[in-house]
């Protein structure tokens, strides 16, 4: 029993990992989970209009994003993306008040679907819907960030479905020949809503593919949180020495359907449903802070009475919250400004072209 905890003590602290590191991953991990079943809660009683959320998910986005520099660095995330968003620094308060449609959403003043996070101060950049276009959206920003040398890397999260589009493929494709610093993360739960990987993909995996692009790819299973910020943090180093991309496969179960309008029990079997229960991120990862001794009884109690309070009051902050002025509706969706020298209703192509009149003098936006 000692030698067992000596040799698992050491996993975490290999990999530069402190106690407190990993207790708060593990919170994380707790606190996706809490405000996930609370979103799904909030939609059965009528008060959002849909869910759609990461169960099973949450162990390899904490891996992940522990891995990232979460001041510097860029996220690019995916509607599956509550566990890396809370890491990122977005509060469960700001996830709800998307849930809500409020005015004071951050992702949007209430005007994207429920689960399209994003946060420009903490650069968690907007996700539209289509899937796959967030991936040529985090590569543009990794080609900026190598052309100005500011050292930050963009990570970009999506679903092995999403792999079948041919934005994912351009992605890659360009970010291996510039070498661009970005980490492509696949979260493979083997749907894309009820169709099967194997009407996805063909060949071994996901991450065989990289070679065609000329980058690494890695498989990582996503119920082990410590080889997924292992594999996350190599990506990251990698990136930061110049070397380019990486595409990360990761592993995961989806654990409830695949959002408030689906019903997966008609399209998986009941065995199935029940083996994934069993990788859950949740339990072992707690299985393993309690093999090294760090999640007593009493911590772990401690621990969910916490996150409890915290999405008890983070549900009625953001329900109090106004909803949009309907006379903004149109904010935001048009421009506003027309130059006539920019913008030509005959057709013609003016030239040459002032300054954007989005841009102050200095060229900084919203001048
Ligand atoms: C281009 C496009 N096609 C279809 C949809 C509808 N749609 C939304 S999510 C989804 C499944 C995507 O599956 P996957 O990428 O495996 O991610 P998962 O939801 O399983 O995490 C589909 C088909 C869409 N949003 N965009």
């Amino acid at each position: 029993m000692v030698l067992h905890e000596t040799r698992t003590a050491a996993r975490h602290a290999a990999l530069g990992l402190s106690d407190q590191d990993v207790l708060d991953m593990y919170y994380y991990i707790a606190l996706a989970r809490a405000l996930d079943d609370r979103m799904w809660v909030l939609q059965r009683a009528g008060k959002a209009m849909f869910v759609i959320s990461g169960p099973g998910h949450e162990g390899c986005q904490v891996g992940a994003m522990w891995a990232m520099d979460r001041q510097r660095d860029w996220f690019v995330p995916f509607y599956r993306s509550v566990a890396a968003c809370l890491v990122k620094g977005m509060t469960p308060r700001e996830m709800l008040l998307g849930l809500f449609a409020r005015a004071t959403d951050p992702s949007s003043g209430g005007r994207q679907m429920p689960g399209h996070y994003s946060h420009p101060r903490l650069k968690i950049l907007s996700t539209s819907s289509p899937v796959g276009t967030q991936y040529p959206h985090a590569v543009g920003i990794a080609y900026a960030a190598k052309l100005r040398r500011t050292g930050e890397i963009t990570m970009v999260a999506i679903g092995d479905g999403g792999t079948s589009q041919g934005d994912w493929h351009e992605s890659l494709n360009w970010a291996g020949i510039y070498r661009l610093p970005v980490i492509f993360v696949v979260e493979n739960n083997f749907y894309a809503i009820s169709v099967p990987l194997r009407k996805q993909v063909a060949g071994e995996n996901i991450a065989a593919r990289a070679a065609g692009y000329g980058m690494p790819g890695v498989v990582a299973d996503g119920s082990d949180v410590l080889e997924c910020y292992r594999v996350a943090k190599e990506a990251h180093e990698r990136a930061r020495r110049g070397d380019g991309p990486t595409l990360i496969e990761y592993r995961v179960q989806r654990l409830g359907s695949h959002s408030s309008d689906d019903q997966q029990e008609r399209y998986r079997p009941r065995e199935e449903i029940e083996a994934a229960r069993q990788r859950d991120p949740l339990l072992t990862f707690r299985a393993y802070l309690e093999s090294v001794g760090l999640l007593t009884e009493e911590r772990y109690q401690a621990l969910m009475a916490r996150i409890k309070r915290e999405i008890d009051e983070a549900t009625d902050a953001a329900e109090a919250e106004p909803l949009p002025d309907p006379a903004t509706a149109e904010q935001h969706l048009f421009a506003t400004q027309r130059d006539p020298a920019f913008y030509d209703p005959d057709g013609q192509i003016p030239g040459p072209h002032p300054p954007h009149p989005w841009l102050s003098p200095a060229g900084k936006w919203g001048g």
